[in-house]
């Protein structure tokens, strides 16, 4: 029997299956990525659910495994060696799940670091200007008279969908036939762009017909299906 009691995180929320990967998240563009992936492979796994709402995710339980005050975070009880693995960071959770299941990467080197290049194009580029545009647009920034910051990240935003537009051009996804955490870490992103952020209309998704392609694919999949409710909500 795994035992994970030297993690403080277990305190808090205490796992019910020590041998399972136990994952700390809430179903937000960066969490998803991960419970996608998780049931994409078939790897067991446990989901905790860390509530915004209650600042659950600057608890000192929290904070011992992700210092980062950020989701998704996870400890893999059976990890390298056999020790117990604890990761944060949504792209290196992505690339440990990957290697693990051996699944969702290619096994070529080049595959494998071209599958990496677009996995840093979401981390550095899509999450954080999407992110910008969320903040700027649906939340507390959409009250800022000045348009300028706002109009920045729509113009980033655009300028990178038409990139990852071009790259699916007579593909199927990202990495051609071969379904991957390349498109597991942008998709959930894309998706919450134009449907949770409302801002389809201001970055002209229109014009983007192979990101609107794939992004229909994405969500038809059964495991992003049951992914994006995972871990379900209080
Ligand atoms: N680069 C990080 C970003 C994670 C992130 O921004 N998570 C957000 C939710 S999508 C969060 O936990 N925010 C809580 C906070 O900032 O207090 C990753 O990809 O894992």
């Amino acid at each position: 029997m795994s035992d994970l009691s030297t993690f403080p995180i277990t305190g808090k929320w205490p796992a019910q299956h020590p041998e399972r990967i136990q994952l700390y998240s809430l179903p937000t563009p960066n969490g998803v990525k991960v419970s996608i992936a998780l049931e994409e492979t078939g790897l067991a796994y446990e989901p905790h659910l860390v509530s915004f709402d209650h600042n659950d995710q600057m608890s000192p339980e929290f904070l011992s495994l992700n210092p980062n005050n950020k989701i998704p975070a996870i400890i893999d009880p059976n990890g390298p060696d056999g020790k117990p693995l604890p990761l944060f960071e949504s792209g290196a959770i992505l690339l440990y799940l990957a290697d693990k299941s051996g699944q969702l990467i290619p096994n070529d080197a080049a595959g494998r670091y071209e599958t990496i290049q677009w996995l840093m194009f979401q981390m550095g580029g899509i999450g954080p200007m999407f992110g910008q545009v969320g903040f700027f647009h649906k939340f507390a920034g959409k009250e800022y008279e000045d348009k300028r910051p706002r109009d920045r990240y729509i113009n980033e935003s655009k300028r990178l969908l038409g990139v990852l537009d071009q790259r699916l051009q007579g593909r199927k996804w990202i990495m051609g036939d071969e379904y991957t955490i390349a498109d597991i870490a942008i998709f959930p992103w894309v998706r919450n762009l134009v449907n949770y952020y409302g801002a389809g209309e201001l970055v002209e998704f229109h014009q983007f017909s192979n990101v609107q392609r794939v992004l229909a694919a994405f969500l038809d999949r059964p495991a992003v299906v049951r992914g994006l409710e995972i871990p379900k909500r209080g």
